[in-house]
Formats: structure tokens, C-alpha cells, sequence
């Protein structure tokens, strides 16, 4: 598939990319840690804080005034982004980890009782199993677990079996971190809602990879992480709809989550802000509203085309690679390519291909559950970002059959 993406102008928007590391040109396929981030979130980073910078919703005074508008702005860049209904749904955390807590510690501990069940899928990313068993220790809930298959896909069969009149939440990641499996969101939510039963999805994979729409896919929660999406580390967004925000509790106490506080009683502030307590991460809202932009432009349909071409190129070459297995083969993939070489541990992949100056993610990729499932201790696991290219690919390919020569 070709697109028509500028890759070489696009790789120069992203000043690391002309890295050297230990002396070779930086190839980075570790995107889904953590991906790149072009000039224009750099400088909307380095502009707030050289022109616009006061604290938000505080002051009448000018350069607060200018920092509550950007701060706002990016805002509504997120809704229209995700295809929000309301600003109001949109409430920045720290990132997808903060979310799923954020939801486990309100909406759960309101709605879930001794014997409720929440389900998950056994492809979990840490993020997404922890916060719902320190729910069920606080709640004597139960965590159920529904199957994936050899390929790393949910048995969905299994998974509409598992949805019973105990089920409160399920709560299922969209693309998984240790396969790239992209499940079959719609249809999950669609059976849940049939009972009544609220989703939430965990998006810190799929957002960068494809357009997300809140409202077509009818999820209850969405969440991710700015710096999966080229926005800065330490930002991200929890959306949920309305009305379950509405009715839900806060999570921190603080100034601005605040309307009218006295010893005996505090009322709480609207949405979004009734769940944001204490002073934001002002400069880095802004920087991801910037790497929105920034994606706007190349548009999300381009990034998804392209990235296919990435994974399909990859994977056809890795599969001509003799001790070479991939771990996660679904049918409906995102950019990842996980592996293992016979002989060959992980994390020696990782450095030897470090020392070709190709940065890959080796580790149980904090799913420790798809590790065991597949049984083994970890995997090396490329992720493509937009700036990726074959050339890339080719050296990465080059470098693992140079190090089976070695090792092998
Ligand atoms: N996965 C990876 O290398 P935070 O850390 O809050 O930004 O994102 C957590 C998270 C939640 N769900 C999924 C599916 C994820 O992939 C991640 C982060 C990184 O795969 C770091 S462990």
C-alpha cells in the first residue's frame, strides 16, 4: 500500500531523528514506550513557557488569561480529536495509567459491590489488571479474564460467555502493547451494552496508529497517553461520557475541583474540572494539543495506510528469518512486531541491536501475563511510528541476521 505521506519532510519535523547513537544513524522502533516528538511540540512547549506562562483558572491577570485560553483550547483539540461530545468529557491526567485508576478508584468503588465481576481480556497491559485487582481487594469484586489464542486474539466466543448478570465493567484494551492485536471493539461494546454493562477501552496503543471516534464506537471510557501520541510524557486524557461523569464521585481533593468549600461541607466543581484537582500540567497540555495539530495535518487515515505498509514489509521479511518467531499474529494488527530468536535472550537482542544504533524495547513490555502465555520470559518487540521507513526496517532485519550469526 503507498500513501501519500512526505516521509523525508516528515522525518525532519523530528529533530532527534538525526541522532547518532553509538555511531550509526539512529533507527528508532520504540514507539510504543514512547514515540518522537516533531519541532511544533517542542517550540509550543518552549513558546508557553518563554511567553504565555501563569498559572490557570487562578488569575484575571494577563499571562493567566493567555495560559487558561491554550489550556482550553487544547481542550476541545482533544474532543475534536477523539470526536467528543463536550469539552466536559475530557479530564487530563498524567497519563493512561492515572485513567484507569481514576475510573477503578470513582465510577468503581460507587458501582461495584462483594461479588461483582469485572471483566478484562488476558492481554492486558499491567495498567489494565493491576487498578481492578486493588478494586476487587477493596470491594470483593471479581476479576474475570476472558482468553486469546495462540495468534494473540481474544477468543471472542469465550469473552460473550464470560459477560454475565454479575458483570459491572468491562474493561479491554483496543490495540494490545505485547502483540499488536487490535480487537473487535465495536462488537465488545456493542454485547456489553446489551446488558447494561459500561466499557472502557484503553487506547494508549491505538491512538497514534488510527482515527479514534468516541461516539461511533459508543465507548463509556477512552483512555491514553500524550507521549504514545508525539506529545509530551506526563499528560494525558481519561474521556468518559457525561452522564457516567456526572454521577461519578470525585478522585483528589484540591483546589479547582472545587465551587465553594467551608469546614463542614465542600460543593465540587462542573465537569471537567471536578476531576482535576490542584495546579495541571499547563505547558504539556498545550504540547499535546500541538502534536494534535500536527497529526490533523497529516491526517490519521495517512498515518494508519502507511504504517500498515510498515508492519506487512516487516513481518514478511522477519518470517524469512530462520529462529525467528513472532509473537502475536492476529488477523487485525497494529505496528508492532514482537519476536524471539532461538538461543537468543531477549534482552541480548536488544543490546546487540542497540550497538547498531537500533533502538527496540526487549521486557516483558509490563504484561507479564501474555508473557506466560506464550511461555517465554520476554520478547524484543520493534514499534513503528509515522517517521519509520523500509530502509529502516531493512537495517533492523540486517542487524538481527548479523547477531544470529554470532550468537546463533
Ligand atoms: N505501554 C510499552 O512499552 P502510561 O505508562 O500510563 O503512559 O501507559 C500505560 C499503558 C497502558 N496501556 C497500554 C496498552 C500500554 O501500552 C501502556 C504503556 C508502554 O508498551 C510502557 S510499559
Amino acid at each position: 500500500m503507498t500513501t501519500s505521506l512526505d516521509i523525508n519532510k516528515i522525518r525532519a519535523d523530528f529533530p532527534i531523528l538525526a541522532e547518532l547513537i553509538r555511531n550509526k544513524p539512529l533507527v528508532y522502533l520504540d514507539n510504543a514506550a514512547s514515540c518522537q516528538k516533531p519541532q511544533a511540540v517542542i517550540d509550543s512547549i518552549v513558546h508557553v513557557y518563554s511567553h504565555d506562562y501563569a498559572n490557570v483558572h487562578r488569575g484575571v491577570h494577563t499571562l493567566s488569561v493567555r495560559s487558561t485560553d491554550k489550556f482550553e483550547d487544547a481542550r476541545t483539540k482533544v474532543k475534536d480529536f477523539i470526536n467528543a461530545a463536550s469539552d466536559k468529557e475530557i479530564i487530563f491526567v498524567r497519563g493512561a495509567t492515572e485513567a484507569i485508576n481514576l475510573v477503578a478508584q470513582t465510577y468503581g468503588k460507587a458501582n461495584i459491590s462483594p461479588g461483582d465481576e469485572i471483566l478484562i481480556t488476558a492481554m492486558e497491559h499491567h495498567s489494565n489488571i493491576v487498578p481492578w485487582q486493588m478494586l476487587c481487594e477493596q470491594t470483593g469484586a471479581i476479576l474475570k479474564v476472558a482468553p486469546i489464542n495462540l495468534k494473540g486474539e481474544l477468543i471472542y466466543t469465550e469473552f460473550e460467555q464470560l459477560i454475565s448478570d454479575k458483570t459491572r465493567l468491562v474493561s479491554v484494551v483496543h490495540m494490545s502493547n505485547a502483540l499488536g492485536t487490535i480487537n473487535p471493539v465495536k462488537e465488545i461494546i456493542a454485547a456489553a451494552h446489551a446488558k447494561n454493562i459500561p466499557v472502557l477501552l484503553d487506547g494508549a496503543q491505538a491512538i497514534p496508529h488510527m482515527a479514534v471516534d468516541v461516539q461511533e464506537l459508543d465507548c463509556d471510557f477512552y483512555v491514553f497517553s500524550g507521549h504514545k501520541l508525539y506529545g509530551p510524557s506526563g499528560i494525558g486524557v481519561l474521556y468518559g461520557k457525561q452522564a457516567l461523569l456526572e454521577a461519578m464521585p470525585p478522585y483528589q481533593g484540591g483546589g479547582d475541583m472545587i465551587r465553594k468549600v467551608t469546614f463542614e461541607k465542600t460543593e465540587y466543581n462542573t465537569l471537567p474540572y471536578k476531576f482535576e484537582a490542584g495546579t495541571p500540567n499547563i505547558a504539556d497540555v498545550i504540547g499535546l494539543g500541538a502534536a494534535i495539530d500536527y497529526l490533523n495535518a497529516i491526517g490519521m487515515g495517512n498515518i494508519a495506510v502507511y504504517e500498515a505498509g510498515l508492519l506487512d514489509y516487516a513481518t514478511e521479511k522477519a518470517k524469512q528469518i530462520k529462529g525467528l518467531r513472532i509473537i502475536g499474529e492476529a488477523e487485525h494488527k497494529g505496528a508492532i512486531l514482537s519476536f524471539t530468536l532461538d538461543k537468543i535472550h531477549p534482552h541480548d537482542i536488544g543490546t546487540m541491536l542497540d550497538s547498531l544504533g537500533i533502538a527496540v524495547r526487549a521486557g516483558h513490555h509490563c504484561a507479564m501475563p501474555v508473557m506466560d502465555f506464550f511461555e517465554v520470559p520476554a520478547t524484543a518487540r520493534a514499534s513503528f511510528a509515522l517517521y519509520n521507513t523500509k530502509a529502516e526496517i531493512d537495517v533492523l532485519i540486517k542487524g538481527i541476521e548479523s547477531l544470529i550469526e554470532v550468537f546463533g
